[in-house]
């Protein structure tokens, strides 16, 4: 029996407004890192009604959704007029993903979308798909967003209907609903994804960190998380590029890795957040980790600590491609909490809540990778044998 268009509607929308307004929890037993909270913070459920129904009773009698979203994930952040602000890769069913603007007053949760999505300007060469903004407050005083752009590879074979070439889309704002777009960015690498400005210029220069790549999945002769200077950021051009972190045999990154939202800069260097994967029987897994560079050179990594920062727990593990954690947004409050917001498995978004000092601690004093279990071992050996003459 089909519901009147008046009650179903009331349905759909007090499960909206109940899952907007609802208060997130923190987890209280955690790794004294960060704390995790309880509910993601955006899905596809929070994508407002009206973007997804015809409210008319004449033109949509069985008030069916008209477009359909699949999933929220990956999202830019940014503090903006004092609200937390999540710019979300927003995928439809259709497969295409675009940007939307979620905010909330406290970061944790209630986070609500503006009322339309971004309509991002093409450049001459129009993309298929944009996806994974990073949001950053430049010192030239603008606002950037560089995002990965996919089109179709000109040279696959007529029955190859999946090969494509990412880039690197570059955009401006102002005010984050009118954005000016840049020409991609050009490096010498075949492909590029997952590219980050730095916040600052470096030598009167803009600087990038990329990921270079030979074919759109595979890494191939490339990967590790790279690094490059333009002389301007209207026509960014990278002629010479270098890997700062590589990847490394039997390591979280072995297979690939990509730097995650743009550095916080602290008292003793660059924090990085970055993703690495490597391959496992049941497909690629994608895990967090943190890194440090120099406060004068940017591209010497100072402290890395072994290992994974955050990976896929419970809920997070599900999804339309399981087994990952992405990360391409955190904000850092003047009081030095950190809210960390990562994407799991291509579906939804989440936040975890850290500190500096929580951060610094963690990554100045774990240990690097020591690259084998004999190592490992002689570690764990090290912490029991000092709490054992803790008096
Ligand atoms: O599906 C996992 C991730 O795959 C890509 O990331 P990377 O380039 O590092 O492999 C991106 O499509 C990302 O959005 C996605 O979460």
């Amino acid at each position: 029996m089909t519901k009147s268009f008046e009650s179903r509607l009331e349905l759909l929308q007090n499960s909206y407004n109940k899952l907007i307004e609802r208060k997130n929890e923190p987890v209280e037993i955690n790794n004294g890192v960060y704390t995790r909270f309880k509910y993601p913070i955006l899905t596809a459920d929070h994508i407002p009604l009206f973007w997804k129904y015809d409210f008319n009773p004449d033109t949509n009698p069985f008030l069916m959704e008209r477009f359909g979203i699949n999933a929220v994930f990956n999202a830019g952040a940014i503090k903006w007029n004092n609200k937390y602000i999540l710019m979300a890769r927003v995928e439809g069913a259709d497969r295409k993903s675009f940007f939307a603007i979620a905010e909330s007053d406290n970061g944790i949760d209630n986070f609500k979308f503006w009322d339309f999505p971004i309509q991002m300007p093409a450049t001459d060469h129009p993309e298929t798909n944009i996806y994974d903004i990073r949001l950053v407050a430049h010192e030239d005083g603008w606002l950037y967003g560089l995002f990965c752009t996919e089109r179709k590879d000109p040279n696959a074979p007529i029955h190859d209907q999946s090969s494509a070439n990412a880039q690197c889309g570059i955009a401006r704002t102002k005010n984050l609903l009118d954005w000016e777009r840049l020409p991609d960015l050009k490096t010498p690498s075949a492909q590029q994804r997952n590219v980050v400005l730095h916040p600052e210029l470096i030598n009167g220069k803009y600087a990038f960190y990329t990921r270079p790549q030979d074919g759109f999945i595979e890494a191939g002769e490339g990967g590790g998380i790279g690094f490059g200077l333009a002389n301007n950021i209207t026509n960014a051009v990278i002629e010479k590029e270098m890997v700062i972190d590589p990847r490394i045999y039997h390591t979280i990154f072995e297979m690939k890795n990509g730097l995650g939202p743009a550095p916080i800069k602290t008292q003793h260097g660059w924090l990085h957040m970055a993703h690495g994967v490597r391959n496992t029987a049941a497909g690629l897994r994608y895990v967090l980790y943190l890194f440090m560079t120099d406060i004068n050179d940017i591209t010497k990594v100072t402290y890395k600590p072994a290992g994974y920062f955050m990976a896929p727990e419970g809920n997070e593990l599900i999804g339309d491609v399981s087994n990952v954690l992405f990360c391409n947004g955190w904000i850092a409050d003047d009081d030095g909490t950190v809210f960390i917001y990562y994407g799991s498995s291509d579906t939804r978004m989440h936040v975890a809540v850290s500190s500096i000092n929580q951060l610094l601690d963690y990554v100045m004093n774990t240990k690097a990778d020591g690259l084998s279990s004999e190592k490992s071992v002689e570690r764990i050996h090290q912490i029991i044998s000092n709490n054992f003459t803790i008096k």
